[in-house]
Parts: C-alpha cells; structure tokens; sequence
C-alpha cells in the first residue's frame, strides 16, 4: 500500500501536454490495419504483451483474450525472489516454467520479472545482510538467469531501486546497503548466466524527465561508459489521469544512450483521459524507434492490483473498452522500427568489460582477468575466470594484494585470507566450466589494488 500511495501522489502531479496531439493521431488509421494488438504490433516489428497470473491460464475467458491479443507474457508474481527461491538455495519454477510454456505453444516471447527487487524479497534474505546477502543475491540470479536461460527474450535484471522524490538518489534496502556496485554485480552475473537475453534496469514514476528518471539515466550512461552489460530500461507507466508532457523525449534520451526502452507494466487510470493517455503512450512508444514493446499489468479490469481503477484495455467480461481502440489505432498508425527487430541479440559482447587486456585460454587449467572500478580509498575488483580446453571442476585464483589494501566483501567466491596473498576459490554453483566457458565473481577492498594481476589454478 504504501508503494502505492507513493505512486498516486506522484502521477497526479504530471503535466497533461502529450494529449491534445494525442486525441487526433488516434482517429487515424492505416490501409493495412491489423485486427489485433499482437497483429498490428508485430507488423511494426514490436510486441504487445500482458502481465500474466499464471492461475488464471486455466480459465478460458482469459486465455482466449491473451492468445488473440497478446504476443508476450511476463509473469506477474511467479518469478520473482520470493516465488522462485522460498528458501535459501532450494528454487521452485513451477509457475514460471509453466507460462514458458504457454508462451512457446502460442508464439509469445517471454520477459523476466523480476531478478532482484527490494521488494518480494522471501523472508530469509530480508533477514540477512552485507557479504552474506551479496553472495546470496548474486546467486539467486546466476540461478534463475541459468534456469530461464535461452527462453527470455527480456530480464528486469533490476527493479525498483531508485528513490521517489527530488533527489535522484538510489532507495535504501538491504540490497542497496551491500554496496552501490550491486546492481552492476547483478547486470554482469545476468550476463554471464543468460547471454542472449537483453538486460533491463526496470523502475515507475519515470514518465518524463525528472529527478528519479535522471537518476536512472545517469547511471545507464555511466554503466554504457565502463562496459556495464545494460541492454534496456523498462518503463513501468503506472499512469493516473495525465500524462507528462515529455513522455516520449523521455524514453527517446535513453534510447539516445544505446539502450532499448520498454513499456512494462503499462495501466491507466479510469476516467475521461484514459483512452487518451494509452493512445499517447503507444504513439510515443511507435515514435521512438528503440521502444522494442509495450506490456499492459493485466489483461482485464478485474485482473488488475488497480483494483476499481479499472486501469485496464478489457472490461471484466471480457470487452474492448475505448482505451484499446485507442492502442490499435496508435499502433496501426506508427511507424515500423527499421531496423534492429526485438528479436536481435544483445549488442554488448556478453562478457567482456571493455578495459580488461584480452586473454588467451590456456590449452589446460584456467585463465583470469581483472577489471577494477577503483576509488579513493576502495575498489571493487570484477575478475573473469575462463576455463582452458579441458574445462574445470573447480578453479582457485589467487592475488598478491598491496601493503595497505584488504578484502572486505566477495560474491560468486569463496576468499581465504584478506591481505597479502588472498585466493578465491569457486562457490558449489560455478566451479563446473565446459571448455572456454566463462564465469565471474568479484571482490570489494579497502586502499588500492591497482597494478594487481591474478593466476589462475584449474582442478
Ligand atoms: O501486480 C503485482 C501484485 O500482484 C503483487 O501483489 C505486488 C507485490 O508487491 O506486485 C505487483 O506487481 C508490481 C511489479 O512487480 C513491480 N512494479 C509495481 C507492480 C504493481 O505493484
């Protein structure tokens, strides 16, 4: 609830620009209109899906509406921390295995919601904290990302970590308190376990230009700078009664760093200007030609967490409200993208940070590099272990640290010692390397690491 209120506050207070050109472009349509959302959105190379409670798969008057109309599925709550890993180390896919499946027999591509949320966290990782929870975090997205790998077109790698307000800032959580690199902890580990999937930073209340979405733009940009693996930002657009006025110069900014942008969790409020606002939102979404698809949080009203909102492009029985002319017109109406189709792998090489000197895999045992974000005072050390033509069962890279510097936090590794010469050793999930496969885990230090070069041991 609280979440919730937050959101409203911060939705009524939008400008109401984008609209007016909105009324008129929804009037118009073309010669070859598609019939469905899922038609006229794939014939402008885009998708147009709906947030699924896989429950309801089993009711027919839902299905028959998500079949015709939608052309991909992200699940509502069946992959999120709580669902997949109730406890620590023990996963559960059901729900999520079975909207897969759903998806692959009925032509739908999948998006992956969510990797690591402050929110949904199952209660043994709300109890933890530190190096602990790093390691249990990172963890739990090598698994899920391992577990999906392949089938997700999309992964909300992210969800939710900037603050609401005036300050830009990141929001506070535990996840947040093991350090501000988590979140590119997570982008790599994404990277490394699924590496056709594009990875999306996933975040609300960013529906034109204000401080949370310059927030989240600044740290995309900084991510695009240092080789960050970030394929997208996914826009949720819990939307009230108006609609910014700079929606679309919005998605377009980051559009104009390289990512993809996508609409998420798209709902609007009932009232006069809902099937305006969809109208306008998939206009801007058409207009910017790395806008890949929109997501509606549902599929009808009574579907919806908006409750009496009625947020949604289906009547509970089942109707097409104006809102969903309103969509079809828009999309029958945009322009296609030109090129890159949704379907293209990641432009980032999978997992090569861009400052690491390039190395040769040994014929045998295993190589390692680093890449360091250093500052003053502390680093943060990514390190790439890349299994010899052998592969390994277990692998042991061991540095020689500086005098003054020590380790104080590890993921994906197990450290012994935290001065002078430390080794890291490979955790239970990532010792196991076929031939030229790469893994990574990192470490976090106080003073300086600069100058350090790792060796690698195979078993
Ligand atoms: O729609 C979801 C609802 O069923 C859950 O109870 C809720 C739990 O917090 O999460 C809802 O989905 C949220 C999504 O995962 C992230 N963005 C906000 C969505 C609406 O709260």
């Amino acid at each position: 609830m609280k979440h919730r209120r937050v959101l409203r506050a911060a939705v009524t207070v939008a400008v109401t620009g984008a609209l007016a050109a909105g009324m008129t472009m929804a009037l118009t349509t073309s010669a070859n209109a598609g019939t469905t959302l899922r038609a006229s959105a794939a014939e402008k190379g885009r998708y147009f899906g709906a947030a699924v409670a896989t429950g309801k798969l089993s009711t027919g008057a839902y299905t028959t509406i998500l079949n015709r109309e939608f052309n991909s599925v992200v699940a509502e709550n069946e992959m999120k921390w709580d669902a997949t890993e109730p406890q620590q180390g023990r996963f559960s896919y059901t729900g999520g295995d079975r909207l897969v499946s759903h998806a692959q027999a009925n032509g739908m591509s999948v998006r992956g919601h969510a990797l690591l949320w402050y929110q949904q966290e199952p209660g043994w990782a709300q109890n933890m904290s530190g190096s602990a929870l790093r390691s249990a975090m990172i963890n739990h997205v090598t698994q899920v990302a391992t577990h999906f790998r392949g089938k997700i077109y999309a992964w909300d790698v992210v969800n939710e970590a900037f603050a609401d307000g005036g300050g830009g800032g990141r929001r506070d959580s535990n996840l947040q308190r093991t350090g501000n690199d988590w979140i590119e902890a997570a982008f790599r580990a994404a990277r490394v376990a699924d590496p056709g999937a594009k990875l999306c930073y996933n975040d609300y209340n960013t529906d034109g230009i204000n401080a949370k979405s310059t927030g989240i733009y600044n740290m995309v940009r900084d991510f695009k700078s240092r080789g960050v693996p970030i394929d997208c930002v996914g826009f949720q657009s819990h939307l009230g009664t108006s609609l910014a006025g700079d929606y679309q110069a919005n998605l377009q900014r980051f559009a104009d760093l390289g990512v993809d942008v996508q609409i998420t969790e798209l709902d609007v409020m009932t009232g006069g200007n809902q099937a305006n606002i969809y109208g306008a939102v998939t206009r801007a979404c058409m207009n910017v030609s790395r806008c890949t698809g929109i997501t509606t949080w549902g599929v009808r009203d009574c579907d919806s967490w908006r409750g009496s909102d009625n947020a949604l492009l289906f009547d509970c029985n089942g109707n097409k409200k104006a809102a969903y002319t309103s969509v079809l017109n828009a999309l029958n109406a945009g322009p296609g993208i030109p090129t890159d189709p949704p379907t293209d792998p990641p432009t980032d090489p999978p997992t090569d940070p861009p400052t690491d000197p390039p190395t040769d895999p040994p014929t045998v045992g295993c190589a390692a590099s680093v890449s360091l974000n250093s500052w003053n005072g502390g680093f943060v050390a990514t390190v790439k272990v890349t299994a010899g033509s052998a592969g390994t069962s277990g692998w042991n890279v061991g540095f020689t640290l500086p005098s003054g510097a020590s380790v104080t936090n590890t993921w994906s590794a197990t450290a012994s010692g935290s001065t002078g010469t430390v080794r890291f050793a490979n955790v239970n999930y990532n010792g196991r390397l076929g031939a030229g496969q790469v893994t990574e885990f990192g470490f976090q230090g106080t003073g300086s690491a600069s100058g350090v070069t790792p060796t690698c041991t195979a078993s």
